[in-house]
């Protein structure tokens, strides 16, 4: 591949990146991969520097700042740190500290938790403000949630006048891992790691929902004192824990070759932390080195994180289990001796299917090598073929279902194998679950356990069963009692109403997921005129394809769909659209919003795009129509412009809406 392609091929798959994890909170690829892409890009835009555009992702420092919170210029700026992946790149920071300074120098080497990054301001020894790390210049007010972390001071004693320290708000593991069982229990997606778990928190606009997530923090820097200033960050951090904060672990040696034996020890250790540690931070220890030192644009001179390569682990294969989920897909799945693996205990990994297992050549009694993707979900990297045992066979999928004995088949695309039968017991949890869950019915409290008690005790079958429960039924199952089943009852009852975008979500039709649901339901006033629309109506309607459209017309022919549908119109549930298609005055056209607009939020803006038929979109491409500039708009409008897209600001937005 030409240099300048795999750029604009990194960058896309960057800025991807960044997306699910800095606004989505879900990301896809470990922290790892991710930093292993931005190397290799600075690596190419260091030997093609004539390749650089001011949009790269490496030209920016940090995240930006969200909209919601009041925005705080730093006084002194947070700065982020140069990353380094191996002991090479740590000895040369090492040499070019001994070829910029004089005079003898020590480092200290502490974790780098992975959390958020604050800055706290204390007048008077009292809390006044906290806020985001932001882009580093400006971040945002978030002093109210912060004082709901148990861990923040509030007031320290023996304080200057005027005092900023900076630290790294986190979520333990042990209360990450406890608010994702409850999710699951309540049925909630679950949060991909502490960090994004931490982040989420810290956006609630409510203080009292940020309280009940458990953050806890660690302060590792003194951004500034009004008091007597200290020499070495070592006294700061003293000073600091003297002073009430929680502050980071540190040790001081003379050499960086000293500091790698931390550095291990850290490494090989970091699964007993009570947090995420995502590298280990050498730093200058003098403040007066520090200042002579000085930034570059990005980062300090006189410090660097060395960034950790994935854990992998090894362990015996004890079993190769197939699991059926909802649409029927069997997924092969390897239960492995327990052990522990980046600070959880692995049990069991994906192996996605049969291309995967006959890649990897896995076989009942193996050893596998095991990594963490995604920093969260475990995967099968490689198998260990010195250890295989004697006399094993090769995996192969099975050919009937292993939860319903219904013979399976191929999908049309080759990738998936499919359990044939709609009775099967394992495909009706997961739909039951799907109906129930927080993009469909939104029924709170009917989690993927709560329906599986319901299932083994056979009270419900199917989810139009959900709407003949009775209370007193519900409270003998397992971990129920009578408020958790009245409240189960109560939040089944609500979700008659939910409407029918939600309702044709629910329903579980292959390709007909929420956004396609939407549509559908702008297009038609309730359920009885989808089901009465043939195939070409269903084309006929923008984003439903040929495909999309055959199998919606296959499950409303189902005689088991047409049950369902009985059952739940006897029971009250509305098949009404609550999504209003104005006109078509936008049909075709594609919107991308960006920036602050002031009379709408982003949602709100995207719902009256739909109303007119209209798509909105995240991303610009020669495919947009528009793109919807408010305030600060950035590089969606320097791309539009690029493409030679229509940019329309807000009033004229407005017009077009009149
Ligand atoms: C951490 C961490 C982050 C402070 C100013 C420039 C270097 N996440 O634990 N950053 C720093 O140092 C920054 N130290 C840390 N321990």
């Amino acid at each position: 591949m030409d240099v300048q392609k795999e750029i604009l091929q990194l960058r896309k798959e960057i800025n991807y990146h960044s997306k699910l994890y800095y606004v989505y909170d879900a990301p896809v690829i470990s922290d790892y991969d991710f930093d292993m892409l931005m190397q290799r890009l600075k690596t190419l835009e260091g030997e093609h520097p004539e390749l650089i555009t001011p949009d790269s992702p490496t030209q920016r420092v940090g995240g930006q700042a969200l909209s919601q919170f009041t925005p705080v210029h730093h006084q002194v700026p947070l700065e982020s740190l140069t990353d380094v992946f191996s002991y090479d790149e740590l000895f040369s920071f090492g040499e070019r500290m001994d070829a910029l300074l004089t005079e003898p120098h020590n480092y200290t080497v502490e974790p780098k938790i992975d959390g958020l990054s604050m800055s706290l301001e204390y007048e008077n020894g009292v809390f006044v403000r906290g806020a985001t790390r932001g882009d580093g210049t400006t971040g945002e007010d978030v002093t109210e949630n912060l004082r709901t972390v148990r861990s923040v001071p509030l007031r320290i004693e023996n304080a200057p006048e005027r005092l900023i320290v900076r630290g790294e708000v986190y979520m333990s593991k042990s209360v990450f891992e406890e608010l994702n069982r409850e999710r699951e229990i309540n049925g909630e997606p679950l949060l991909a790691n502490p960090r994004n778990a931490a982040a989420g928190s810290m956006r609630q606009l409510d203080p009292k929902v940020a309280a009940s997530r458990k953050l806890d923090i660690i302060c590792f820097n003194m951004q500034y004192t009004s008091g007597t200033p200290y020499e070495t960050h070592a006294q700061t951090l003293d000073a600091m824990r003297d002073m009430g904060f929680p502050v980071v672990p540190y040790t001081v040696y003379d050499s960086i070759r000293d500091c790698v034996e931390r550095i291990e020890w850290l490494g090989e250790n970091r699964g007993d932390l009570p947090y995420d540690m995502d590298g280990a931070v050498i730093k200058i220890n003098s403040l007066s080195q520090r200042s002579q030192l000085g930034s570059t644009a990005k980062a300090p001179r006189w410090a660097v994180a060395f960034k950790y390569p994935p854990e992998k682990k090894e362990s015996r294969v004890l079993d190769i289990v197939v699991q059926v989920g909802r649409t029927g897909v069997l997924t092969p799945k390897v239960i492995v001796e327990p052990v522990r693996l980046a600070g959880t205990t692995v049990s069991a990994a994906t192996l996605h299917n049969q291309d995967n297992i006959d890649r990897l050549d896995i076989r009942l009694g193996d050893t596998v090598v095991l990594q963490k993707a995604g920093e969260i979900i475990p995967e099968v990297v490689s198998v260990n073929h010195a250890k295989r045992p004697e006399g094993s066979v090769p995996f192969k999928m099975p050919l009937f279902c292993p939860e319903c004995g219904s013979p399976v088949v191929r999908d049309e695309d080759g990738a998936a194998l499919r359990c044939t039968s709609p009775e099967c017991p394992a495909q009706r949890l997961r739909n039951i679950a799907h109906f129930a869950s927080r993009e469909a019915m939104d029924i709170e409290g009917l989690g993927i356990s709560v329906c599986e008690s319901l299932i083994n005790s056979g009270l419900v079958k199917n989810f139009a069963d959900l709407y003949y429960l009775e209370a007193q039924s519900v409270a003998m199952l397992d971990r129920m009692g009578e408020k958790s089943a009245q409240n189960l009852m109560t939040a089944i009852e609500k979700s008659k109403e939910a409407g029918l975008a939600r309702l044709l979500c629910a329903f579980g039709i292959r390709q007909v997921g929420q956004k396609a649901a939407k549509t559908l339901a702008m297009h038609f006033s309730d359920l009885d005129e989808v089901m009465a629309a043939g195939k070409e109506k269903l084309t006929a309607i923008p984003d439903i394809g040929a495909i999309t459209a055959g199998f919606i017309t296959e499950w409303f022919s189902l005689e088991q769909s047409k049950h369902q549908i009985r059952l739940l119109r006897e029971a009250g549930v509305s098949f009404q659209s609550k999504e209003e298609l104005l006109d078509n005055r936008f049909a075709g056209k594609t919107f991308v919003l960006t920036g602050t607009l002031q009379n709408y939020t982003r949602d709100e803006a995207s719902a009256v795009i739909e109303k007119y038929g209209g798509k909105a979109s995240g991303s610009v491409s020669k495919k947009t129509s528009y793109v919807l500039a408010g305030e600060n708009a950035g590089s969606k409008l320097t791309k539009a412009q690029e493409l030679g897209i229509p940019v329309i600001s807000e009033e004229e937005f407005a017009h077009m809406v009149q």
